[in-house]
């Protein structure tokens, strides 16, 4: 029925849309990226035009990629890290619900900090990365795209380290 439309064999697969391709040019001298809210949504612009151009080839993809990140949007390719202090003393960084333990290295995540207190900060640490998310004195949600590099990271609220605390890692 389909006759040479339904052809195939002649077409490559795209095995996926790398995410790294389209977040910025790999130099070696970065290990981590940070990208702020408007940078995302020019991504998510980037990311819609070349979903709907290869549409025919990468539909299996992204379909697949939305049943592992739903609720992602139309960045549909990256995974959601969530993190939150406040407005107790309570800090945590969680993923589709789960407490996150292990994280991918080398793979972008976005990073989503809910600071919901003026007393508590966000502030995320690791191998030659180091960086406040969310200051002590801002309260709100702020996002991150960040590509981490192995090793164990650690989050604290800075003035309350002692117990407002948390790690994974990533490898
Ligand atoms: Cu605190």
């Amino acid at each position: 029925m389909l006759g040479w439309y339904g052809k195939s064999g002649g077409s490559p697969r795209c095995e996926s849309p790398s995410p790294s391709s389209t977040i910025g040019p790999s130099d070696p001298g970065l290990d981590h990226e940070l990208i702020t809210n408007e940078l995302i949504t020019k991504e998510a612009n980037d990311m819609t035009r070349m979903t709907r151009t290869l549409s025919l080839l990468l539909g299996a993809v992204v379909t697949a990629a939305a049943l592992a990140a739903p609720g992602s949007g139309s960045a549909a390719t990256l995974k959601t890290v969530n993190g939150t202090v406040g407005p107790g003393f309570t800090i945590g960084l969680t993923m589709q619900g789960k407490k996150v333990t292990r994280l991918k290295a080398g793979t972008a995540y976005r990073f989503v900090i809910s600071d919901r207190s003026r007393i508590h900060d966000f502030h995320l640490s690791g191998p030659s990365f180091n960086r406040v998310l969310t200051g002590v004195e801002f309260t709100g949600t702020k996002r991150f795209l960040l590509r981490l590099k192995k090793g164990s990271y650690r989050f604290v609220c800075d003035p309350h380290s002692g117990s407002m605390r948390g790690g994974f890692l990533v490898a």
